[in-house]
């Protein structure tokens, strides 16, 4: 079995110390962190998601798979983050009310910080009213959302009327699972990355550095 078949194994598995070994072996040998990433890593989270849907396997198997995808995501992190640079301004990141999902929104936020971006991570479950509190208190070019839910999805467009009202210097860029461009436009945010690599160029056109 080719070694990214047996990591996203590893994590539909719930294995978290054979992930991370792996995903250093596969590092260790040459491999392309971002193979590993999408090949191994999602992959594996994706395996789990459709087995879950299917029943087949519980809640408790899906936080296994979890963890042992954020051990193996520790290894991959420095280089995926490899970018570094002069500081490009602030990105403020979270994962909206209600919702628990962090897994997508910290992969965002460690591709905008090796894109050479300063990110304020709120965590998850962030009330609207945070996102622009914080905006305006670090002085943020970006506001960056995530939702997994099709329930928690409409809390962005909350947080798009909140950042208007305040009349903050501010553009908000959306993604996760369920959202799509169409649901972005139609909230009216400016902007929707579909996955982190594509967060990172929005965020670029955004705050004018591209
Ligand atoms: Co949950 N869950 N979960 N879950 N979970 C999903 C999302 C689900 C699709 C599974 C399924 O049924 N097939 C389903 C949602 C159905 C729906 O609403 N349509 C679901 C459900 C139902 C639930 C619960 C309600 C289950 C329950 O309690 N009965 C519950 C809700 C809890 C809550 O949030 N209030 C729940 C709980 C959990 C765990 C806590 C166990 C765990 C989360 C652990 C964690 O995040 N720390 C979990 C997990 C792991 C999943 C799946 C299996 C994997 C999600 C993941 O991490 N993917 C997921 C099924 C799936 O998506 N295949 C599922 C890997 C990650 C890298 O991808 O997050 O999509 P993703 O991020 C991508 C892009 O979306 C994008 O870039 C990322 C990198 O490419 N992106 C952005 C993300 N944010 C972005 C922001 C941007 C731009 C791009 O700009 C700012």
């Amino acid at each position: 079995m080719d070694k990214l078949k047996r990591l996203s194994e590893c994590v539909a598995a719930g294995d978290a110390e054979s992930a991370a070994a792996l995903a250093a072996e596969m590092l260790g040998s040459g491999a392309d962190p971002q193979e590993v990433l999408d090949g191994g890593l999602i992959a594996g989270m994706n395996a789990v998601g459709g087995r879950f849907k299917a029943r087949e396997i519980f809640l408790p198997d899906v936080l296994m798979a979890s963890k042992a995808m954020q051990a193996a995501l520790a290894v991959l992190q420095p280089r995926l983050a490899a970018g570094g640079g002069t500081p490009r301004g602030t990105v403020v990141l979270g994962t909206v009310r209600g919702d628990l999902h962090d897994i997508g929104k910290n992969l965002v936020g460690i591709m905008l910080r090796g894109a050479g971006y300063r990110v304020v991570d709120l965590g998850k479950d962030v009330p609207p009213e945070r996102f622009v509190e914080a905006a305006r208190a670090e002085g943020a070019r970006v506001i960056g959302c995530s939702a997994l839910l099709t329930t928690t999805m409409g809390v962005m467009r909350r947080v798009v009327e909140l950042a208007r009202a305040a009349g903050l210097p501010v553009k908000v860029i959306v993604g996760g699972a369920p959202v799509t461009a169409d649901f972005a436009s139609a909230i009216g945010a400016d902007g929707y990355g579909y996955d982190a690599g594509h967060a990172v160029e929005r965020v670029e056109a955004l705050a004018g550095d591209r």
